[in-house]
């Protein structure tokens, strides 16, 4: 498979100013006729042949304007329909035959247990029937069902309902038209025996909006929750972006084979069940918070990707990148912005700065693909986020506003570009922002070294700034980017007050304890006037850019800043940091045959958060939470991880942590005890993290306190707790412990598909060296099953991401069972393999491994039938 650049982008030759659809679903195959309106494009010279995108199908017919076409006319093969004569305006139509019930890529027209549904971001339509399948191809669609009405009675498409019959035939027939162009990719169809719960809205403006969610019977008590996140956000999207719907009806559809999340197709969201559904004894309160923000994000793509959208598939943080700062805008306000923002650094550090120090790594907008569904990355999102909340510092919220207005202003109803962002935002602010256009062309994440010195006799703090950022595949040179650092100066008696040279002294006012320096230089200095003291430097505050910081903090520093910084970011960053240097110093320890000795400044530091009362309990949980295994591979660096000493190193921390103040996590595990029913509210989800972290800390030091885990399993009325009890037993007691937990946690909840999937995770992330084998075991446990992404994902993606310990095992069989599942699932569906590789493309960082590693990578790369999807991870890692 060869690639496909950017730089190549061209408009396309013809448009389709409507599309007209029509499906016949039967037992055993899908007739799709397709009425396309088409219509040369005035730019184009000459007579162009009209290429059509189509593959996994057959072509029945082709007809322009009535006329069957002679087969001469025409070329078909086995991923596009070439038609070389067409006039500058006709109707063209296909009849193409389909399997959907045959088809295991999740991707087109499919089935999922008795229902059908689509998926076709981002080239998914071209399975469904032949088109023009690009995003730059707007379209408005009438769509018309065919289907028995006793297995699918519900049949929907986007838009409004236009007519429903019944035929002669006794099938039922309905036509839905969605009056907005849109590109195929947000074309959905669902027909199944679904029911659902119903809800309106009344938007700012006065419409009347229908809320359904379609769901399974079974089901249907699980909505209430997905409901009003959808609610909440469409009344957030009105008052912070001033983002008003814009049909009478929105409807949501849970589907339980999806290859993601969810799906923002217009008016007619898909999503994967996980995303959706909620119950006390099937979800955990982090699975709450996720189908909040999973709903918010697909309603906010109404404005941010659906009524504009992406000129081609290069553009897809334009509408990712800036939704997800939306969502993580719109869960910071409905929750605690610090939690938020240390949760979403968090995943940042570990799965973005890993994938831009890999052999995949590319810019937020790249500028090549083999496949573009591998381009659905931690870069593209959550860096892209990253990229827009800069613009967000920059501009300030008032001119951000406006740049978002006029951006929507602007472009609604088109397919545009970052550039057009980037421009919108420029228009409306007066702020230049050509060298911040870096970020989206540059791969790899900039390093900023921080250096400072201070004079006590002419009282001034001087802080160096100097940038840099490694070389990626493709960029060997990087040019120096705009790093918005956003700071204030810790002295003994609080934050003081900042006062830069250069400034006058009355600039002495409101907000004088904070400010947000921007580094565009590749060095810069910048020196604070009338400073009493020497300060502990509070840096980077809110993690205003996505770099590492590397400024070199005593553990004294870190303490200050952790207990006193007017920043919740920075304190919980200063604790990550004295717990990495803390864990790195056990590892050296025990390296040279030393017993761990654990620096008691730590220790004190977690005794003082344990025992203030006035501090949120999710922050305290967030801070006393160790870096993971993950993460402390990452910052060793190539050649240099040794998961082994990590595990260890990380473990003996945690178990002094655990024995030294056993008697404060005991006394906050008992003070804590949720009691009343469950809800998932900011209090009680904050109280029961911070509970069920003590418990870890408390059995994983010592086996006396399991039975305060076996209690808790045995007592628990939520998912959260019964599971926190039982990730403790499996990890820190012996099969004695776990064994019948284990058993009777699936007996109880084995009718429930989403809970099971816990069940699959807990066990993959077990660390005793039995792991393997029962993975193994499990993957032929009627629990599981290839075809479905959920269970993949829990069970093998599980073991592969979050048990390092048993991945790198030594023998590489931990390797093996990847790339095994990885091999099987490369016919069935190219894109979860793709995604399941990620942890075997990190075999530089291991050390000892690389091989082993490399070696399984070389057998994916032998075999025939490779699916682009894994082909480009493979070819690209193994370079
Ligand atoms: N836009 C979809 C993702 C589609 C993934 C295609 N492989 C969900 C989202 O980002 O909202
Ligand atoms: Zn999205």
């Amino acid at each position: 498979p060869g690639a496909i650049y950017l730089a190549d982008y061209r408009a396309p030759d013809f448009l389709i100013n409507r599309t007209e659809l029509h499906f016949h679903l039967g037992e055993e195959e899908t007739i799709v006729t397709s009425r396309l309106h088409l219509l040369r494009s005035c730019e184009v010279d000459g007579t162009p042949p009209l290429v059509l995108n189509g593959q996994d199908m057959e072509l029945l017919q082709v007809s322009i304007d009535n006329e069957p076409l002679a087969p001469e006319a025409f070329e078909v093969n086995d991923d596009t329909l070439v038609i070389a004569d067409v006039p500058e305006q006709c109707v063209l139509s296909c009849r193409t035959r389909i399997r959907p019930q045959d088809n295991t890529s999740l991707e087109g027209l499919y089935r999922s247990h008795s229902m059908y549904c689509t998926q076709c971001e981002a080239e998914g339509f071209r399975k469904i029937t032949y088109y023009l399948d690009r995003p730059d191809v707007m379209s408005v669609f009438t769509v018309t069902i065919e289907a028995d009405p006793d297995q699918f009675p519900v049949l929907l498409s986007n838009g409004n309902l236009f007519a429903s019959t019944t035929l002669d035939n006794g099938l039922q027939q309905v036509t839905w038209h969605d009056p907005f162009p849109k590109p195929s990719y947000l074309f959905a169809l669902v027909a199944g025996d679904l029911e659902h719960v119903e809800d309106t809205f009344t938007t700012a403006g006065g419409r009347e909006v229908t809320l359904r969610i379609y769901v399974e019977p079974k089901d249907l008590g699980k909505c209430a929750h997905a409901m009003d996140s959808l609610k909440r956000s469409m009344r957030w999207d009105e008052e912070v972006f001033g983002r008003e719907y814009d049909l009478d009806i929105f409807n949501v559809v849970a589907v339980d084979d999806f290859n993601m999340g969810a799906m923002e197709n217009k008016s007619l969201n898909i999503f994967n069940t996980s995303c959706v559904l909620c119950d006390p004894d099937i979800t955990t309160d982090q699975g709450y918070q996720r189908v909040e923000s999973i709903v918010a994000h697909e309603y906010f793509h109404n404005w941010s990707g659906n009524r504009v959208t992406c000129r081609d598939w290069f553009q897809l943080s334009l509408k990712e990148g800036f939704t997800v700062f939306r969502d993580a805008e719109f869960s910071a306000d409905m929750g605690s912005r610090t939690v938020k923002r240390v949760e979403d650094v968090s995943l940042l550090r570990t799965a973005q700065f890993t994938e831009d120090a890999g052999p995949m790594a590319h810019p937020v907008r790249p500028d090549s693909y083999i496949e573009i569904n591998n381009f659905y990355t931690a870069t593209v999102y959550e860096k892209g986020a990253e990229v827009v909340r800069m613009i967000h510092t920059l501009l300030g919220p008032e001119r951000f506003r406006s740049g978002s207005d006029l951006y929507f202003q602007r472009h609604d109803g088109q397919a545009v570009t970052c550039e057009d962002f980037l421009c919108a935002m420029e228009d409306a602010s007066g702020v230049d922002l050509t060298q911040f256009r870096r970020w989206y062309a540059q791969a790899g994440t900039p390093q900023l070294r921080v250096r400072d010195r201070y004079d006590a006799d002419a009282r001034t703090y001087t802080l160096e700034f100097s940038q840099s950022c490694p070389p990626t595949p493709g960029q060997p040179q990087k040019q120096p980017v705009v790093i918005p650092c956003a700071m204030g100066l810790l002295g003994d008696a609080g934050n003081l007050p900042l006062r830069l040279r250069g400034e006058p002294v009355d600039a002495e006012t409101a907000d004088n304890t904070h400010r947000v320096l921007i580094i565009d230089q590749p060095s810069q200095e910048f020196v604070f006037e009338n400073v009493a003291e020497r300060p502990v430097p509070s840096l980077l505050r809110g993690f205003s850019a996505p770099v590492r910081l590397d400024y070199p903090y005593s553990r004294e520093a870190l303490c200050q800043l952790m207990s006193r910084d007017d920043d919740g970011f920075v304190r919980w960053d200063s604790a990550q940091t004295l717990a990495v240097q803390v864990i790195s110093e056990v590892q050296e320890q025990l390296a040279t045959g030393q017993a761990a000795s654990v620096d008691d400044m730590l220790l004190a530091a977690c005794a003082q958060l344990l025992e203030d009362a006035t501090l949120d309990p999710a922050m305290v949980a967030e801070m006393l939470t160790l870096p993971s295994e993950n993460y402390l591979a990452e910052l060793a660096g190539e050649g240099a991880a040794d998961v082994e000493a990590i595990h260890a190193a990380r473990r003996a921390v945690q178990q002094a942590i655990g024995r030294e103040l056993a008697g404060p996590l005991l006394a906050r595990y008992r003070e804590l005890e949720v009691t009343g029913d469950y809800a998932p509210s900011g209090e009680q989800i904050a109280a029961r993290s911070l509970r069920n972290l003590c418990l870890g800390y408390l059995a994983g030091a010592d086996a006396q306190h399991l039975a305060l885990a076996a209690g808790q399993f045995a007592a628990a009325d939520n998912l959260t707790d019964r599971l926190a009890a039982l990730r403790v037993l499996a990890c820190h007691g012996s099969e004695a412990d776990w064994q019948q937990p284990l058993s009777r946690f699936y007996s109880d909840w084995q009718h429930e598909a989403l809970a099971v999937n816990h069940w699959l995770t807990t066990q993959a992330m077990m660390p005793d060296a039995g792991v393997i084998a029962r993975v193994r075991e499990l993957m032929q446990h009627p629990a599981f099953d290839l075809r479905n992404p959920n269970k993949v994902r829990s069970l093998v993606g599980g073991f592969a991401g979050h048990n390092p310990l048993n991945f790198h095992r030594a023998d590489g069989e931990g390797y093996r069972l990847l790339r095994e599942a990885v091999a099987e699932l490369n016919g069935i569906n190219p894109q979860i393999a793709a995604r399941l590789l990620a942890p075997l493309t990190r075999w530089r960082y291991y050390r000892g491994r690389a091989d082993l590693m490399r070696a399984e990578l070389e057998k994916l790369a032998g075999m025939e039938d490779l699916s682009p999807d894994v082909y480009e991870v493979v070819t690209k890692s193994l370079q």
